[in-house]
């Protein structure tokens, strides 16, 4: 543990922002928004592929809507709540850790947008399942025992899920990895999240991102998603800690 406080301090001095990190609780989620790595601009960043590169585990049509649609009406709600309610902080991640003092149209809101743009950096085409390597995936077997156990822990989060919500691999206040679900676009950021941390994946179980093709085979669109599981991206996620 004393080797990645080591390393958020020194990172924070390395950028000028050692008074920031003075001032740092070690549990204090929001100080994530000084990471540039994980620092979520409130515009909808481009998709990093096409459309239709994650086939067949998610067809082009669902994709398109997903983002051009929905993940665009959330970006767009999000900057009228933000202007209406007279937000000041400019980094979404210091928002969401304090979203209670807002409405729920911001809730909403900033949570899918975060949750979206999370989302599309952490599948990559390919439709071959990986695994991730080095510090992450010791991690997982230490917390999990297995990554097998991993995977089923989370599958079954992201099956349970009453209703629409996300599944999501946290790392805890406790530092530790745990696998946990959040109701709508809720997010482990936020101060009203049961369960607080850092989100390293996220699975995004609304209807609309698998209904077109999995109908209500919500099963079989979670074990399929692993095949286009950027794992990658989430060992970056995880170094930044
Ligand atoms: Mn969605």
């Amino acid at each position: 543990m004393s080797n990645r406080i080591t390393t958020r301090r020194d990172f924070l001095k390395s950028t000028g922002k050692a008074g920031i990190a003075a001032g740092l609780s070690f549990s204090a989620f929001s100080s994530f928004a000084s990471f540039p790595l994980v620092q979520t601009p409130f515009e909808q960043t481009p998709l990093p592929y096409a459309y239709n590169a994650l086939e067949p585990t998610i067809d082009g049509q669902t994709m398109e809507l997903h983002y051009s649609k929905h993940a665009a009406s959330y970006a767009k709600s999000l900057k009228e709540a933000v202007a209406a309610e007279n937000v000041k902080t400019t980094k979404l991640e210091d928002l969401l850790s304090q979203v209670s003092k807002y409405s729920d149209k911001l809730r909403n809101n900033a949570g899918g947008h975060y949750n979206h743009e999370l989302f599309w950096k952490c599948m990559r085409p390919g439709n071959e399942a990986g695994k991730p390597t080095g510090k992450l995936l010791a991690a997982i077997e230490k917390d999990f025992n297995s990554f097998e156990a991993f995977k089923n822990q989370f599958g079954e989060a992201a099956k349970s899920r009453f209703g629409s919500g996300w599944a999501w691999l946290i790392s805890g206040k406790d530092r530790k990895l745990h696998i946990i679900s959040t109701p709508n676009q809720d997010n482990p950021l936020m101060d009203v999240a049961e369960t607080k941390g850092f989100p390293l994946l996220g699975l995004d179980v609304w209807e609309h991102a698998y209904y077109l093709k999995y109908q209500n085979k919500r099963p079989e669109y979670i074990s399929a998603w692993w095949n286009v599981v950027n794992w990658k991206f989430i060992e970056q996620r995880f170094a930044a800690l």
